[in-house]
């Protein structure tokens, strides 16, 4: 099998590589934002959009998860080059019309690539592909609707329907979504965590009880050690580095922990100070721990090691708080430098040194994303970085805790609003009764699993509230092939994507409006509310016009189709639509934290939902915290072969490409680049420049099957300074080398961080 570049990447001539930057943000980063801007929206749309971006009364961001400051401390321009870049994609001037799609066979629209269609702009019309046909056509809403509820009425079993979230998706309008999903009759609510911060929730649900995040951005700017693991937030979470500037200026002490030197860890120029402006910029890292990808659990149990050899252990806290600490120590009480060298690609010293930074300090928070989550050992690297806060009592305490950073601007709160293919008993029974209806028990698919069910012909409909699932998943080809075996494939989105061009027998678009554009329904201008990466539930409220007549929001459409799909539903779908503040009205009676809903979020700023364990309150092993035990893991890798892993460049968001630069890798004009160290393309034999094919070899989770080979050609080699025997490339173009079953214990989420791959000169 071999993935060959779309028809306007072949050949990238344009590709440029000159030298990395080692700065992030400033002057420079938001002039680019603003050019990208302007060519979408115009200036007068530009300037209105960005300065309701991130405002109390204004929308959320449509970017990242990272929280706002309180309303006080926020900027005028509270936002970042690369949110201002997802609002210029929501908020092109750009349209999908009937038109474009008569134009367009389905078949051409599939030799097109992420970045062309994405940049054909909004969708309008919600669109049909009946059976047979070759191009989509219009359609009304009613026919479209009915369509779908028939498909779905006519199903032998609920379970043969499955129903993805991405995570856009509003606390309203994903309440009710689950809501029908659950009076139809499944759990089969899989959604983007699956592949992202899943392996986070499971890590911390089974050890302190919660599976979110334990700071404040109080903590983290009163902190006196953050740990930055896995993630890029000078690309992905920029307005996190305001944040760490001023914990810095607080004398804080910033390690990173990452296989590429990323730019925004090193250095950061903020364009919201003077001093960013004019000056060099600040140091954000104070060390920077190169290390191999996968390494990170063995980083860690060192760690463990050295503190409880020490006796830098904070007593009381273990004594009163926690359990397993006894175990914990015992299996830390040697450890295989060798085998620990070998796994981390890191000097014995330089562990050592981390070390005596967690000892010296006494508030302690680790920030992690996907560098961590997205590993077959993620759980177990997650919990033993865990075990090391927990040995200083660095939970439940000011300016100490554990951050998973997360993604999609809304993620958090979709799980929080039901979207889960396991469920907890509990939610269930609060949702029975106040519906009056019997949600299923059993657990539903999730993203994987989805891919699993449709390819063996155990689900026929496939539903998707946002996201562009066949590009997100692993293995392209054969994610793809699953979801042509559908019966029915329909999307709810705001913009045109690859996984409207796979399609099932029959297929939707649905247009919808997005966060930025107002949303009218009987009652009124309605709210929608969000929650971030630190729990803090907060009102959304777009302005823009709806980018054309016929959207519906996503409340609307689900509520409508379950009008029609359940006619003799007792939920007044109805109603719902009508006054979203019905729909809070039914949360705060159902999901925990939530009462006087409606009040609270009138308060600027919102409010933050209950973290148990910032009172050192742990729902397990009678409210303590647990120290696990773990056997030291990281990836193999056979000799003369690389492990790959497929991250973001600086011009994407997930799926969407905004442009084909990636600013402060040095990568300008194209994405079919490799990373690999200028050591190792000297032992491969292969030079700077040099295209290649990867070839990705895979042989079972424990080695115990025949190898299969996945390929994506055409890559062009660039000379990095990552870690020894490591190599990094873009997704999702790179997905196609994911094997589907090559995923996390415990959490099932691919593991697009860990890749063994061979490199062929072509
Ligand atoms: N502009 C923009 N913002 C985004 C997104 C976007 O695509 N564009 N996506 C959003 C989403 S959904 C998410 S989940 C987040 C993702 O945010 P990130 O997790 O920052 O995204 P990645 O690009 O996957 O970067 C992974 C980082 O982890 C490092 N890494 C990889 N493997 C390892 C490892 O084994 N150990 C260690 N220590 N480090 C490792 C990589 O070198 C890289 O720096 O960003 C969100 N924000
Ligand atoms: N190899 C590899 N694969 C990965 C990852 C990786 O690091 N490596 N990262 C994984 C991660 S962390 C994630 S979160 C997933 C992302 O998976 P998804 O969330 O499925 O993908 P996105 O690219 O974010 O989805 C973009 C589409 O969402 C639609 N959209 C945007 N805004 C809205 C809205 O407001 N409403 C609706 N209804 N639709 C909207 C648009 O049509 C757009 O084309 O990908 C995962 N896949
Ligand atoms: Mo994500």
């Amino acid at each position: 099998m071999g993935r060959k570049a779309p028809l306007e990447d072949v050949g990238d001539t344009d590709l440029e590589v000159e030298g990395r930057r080692t700065t992030a943000a400033g002057v420079p980063a938001v002039g680019r934002a603003m050019r990208i801007s302007v060519e979408q929206m115009g200036t007068v749309r530009t300037a209105r959009t960005l300065l309701r971006l991130n405002q109390d009364k204004g929308f959320d961001c449509p970017g990242c998860a990272w929280p706002d400051p309180a309303p006080g401390a926020r900027h005028v321009a509270e936002f970042c080059e690369n949110g201002a870049k997802a609002v210029a994609e929501e908020a092109t001037l750009r349209r999908v019309t009937p038109e474009f799609f008569a134009e367009h066979s389905i078949e051409s629209l599939r030799e097109r690539s992420d970045h062309w269609l994405g940049q054909q702009g909004r969708l309008t019309t919600p669109m049909h592909k009946p059976e047979g046909a070759a191009h989509y056509e219009p359609v009304t809403w009613e026919r479209a609707l009915g369509i779908v509820a028939r498909h779905l009425r006519e199903l032998d079993d609920p379970d043969e329907a499955i129903f993805y979230t991405s995570g856009r998706t509003s606390n309203e309008a994903a309440f009710v979504y689950q809501l029908f999903v659950r009076e139809l009759g499944t759990n089969n609510l899989p959604d983007c965590s699956n592949m992202c911060h899943e392996s986070s929730g499971t890590a911390l649900l089974e050890t302190i009880g919660i599976g979110k995040g334990t700071v404040t951005l109080d903590d983290l700017t009163s902190a006196d050690l953050i740990l930055i693991a896995g993630q890029n937030p000078g690309t992905n979470h920029p307005r996190m580095l305001s944040t760490l500037e001023q914990a810095k200026g607080n004398g804080a002490r910033i390690v990173s922990i990452n296989p590429l030197p990323e730019a925004g860890l090193m250095t950061f120029r903020n364009p919201q100070t003077v001093r960013g402006v004019v000056g060099t910029g600040t140091p954000l890292a104070d060390r920077h721990l190169g290390v191999r990808l996968g390494g990170d659990q063995a980083l860690f149990q060192a760690v463990g090691h050295l503190l409880i050899e020490r006796g830098a252990v904070d007593e009381a806290f273990v004594a009163e708080h926690t359990t397993g600490f006894e175990a914990y120590a015992a299996a830390r009480a040697s450890v295989d430098w060798p085998t620990t060298v070998a796994a981390t690609g890191l000097t014995e010293a330089e562990i050592r040194a981390l070390a005596d930074d967690v000892a010296a300090a006494s508030r302690v928070v680790v920030c992690w994303a996907m560098g961590i989550t997205q590993h077959r050992h993620a759980v177990a690297t997650i919990q033993d970085m865990l075990n090391v806060l927990l040995l200083g009592g660095h939970i439940g305490r000011e300016g100490a805790g554990v951050c998973p950073v997360r993604g999609h601007s809304n993620v958090q709160g979709d799980r929080t609003m039901g979207i889960f293919e396991r469920p907890a008993a509990g939610f269930l029974d609060s949702l029975d009764a106040e519906f009056g209806i019997r949600a299923p028990r059993e657990h539903g698919v999730d993203a994987v699993d989805t891919v699993r069910a449709l390819r063996d012909g155990r689900a026929k409909v496939f539903f998707a509230m946002g996201g562009n699932f066949v590009r997100a998943m692993s293995d392209s080809d054969v994610t793809e092939s699953a979801l042509e075996t559908a019966e029915l494939t329909c999307h709810v989105s705001t913009k045109l994507n690859r996984s409207h061009t796979v399609t099932g027998r029959e297929a939707l678009i649905l247009p919808t409006l997005g966060r930025t554009e107002r949303d009218d329904q009987l009652a009124g201008e309605q709210v929608v509310t969000v929650e971030d990466s630190m729990a803090m539930v907060h009102a959304s409220r777009g302005r823009l016009a709806p980018a054309s007549d016929t959207l519906l929001s996503e409340v609307a459409i689900v509520c409508e189709l379950a009008r029609r799909t359940l006619p003799e539903s007792r939920v007044d779908w109805s109603g719902l639509r009508g006054d979203y503040r019905r729909i809070r009205g039914h949360i705060s009676r159902v999901v925990p934290g939530f009462d006087r809903f409606e009040e609270r979020i009138a308060e600027p700023g919102g409010f933050q939902l209950p973290i148990p364990p910032r009172q050192r309150e742990f729902q397990v092993d009678g409210g303590r915290a647990r120290f696990t035990v773990h056997p030291l893991e990281y990836p193999a890798c056979p000799p003369g072969r690389l492990l790959l892993q497929t991250v973001r460049s600086h011009d994407q968001y997930n799926t969407t490409i905004y442009g084909l630069d990636d600013h402060y890798r040095g990568v300008k004009g194209g994405r079919r680049v490799v990373f690999v160290n200028p050591a190792d393309l000297a032992d491969l034999g292969l030079v700077d420049g040099q295209v290649v094919d990867i070839v990705s070899e895979w042989r079972g989770l424990d080695g115990e099957a025949d190898l299969t080979e996945r390929r994506a050609e055409e890559f062009r080699v660039v000379g990095y300074p990552t870690a020894r025997g490591c190599a990094a490339a873009y997704f999702p173009e790179t997905n196609v080398l994911v094997p589907l079953d090559s995923t996390a214990r415990g959490s099932n989420t691919p593991t697009s961080k860990s890749v063994v791959v061979r490199l062929e000169a072509r």
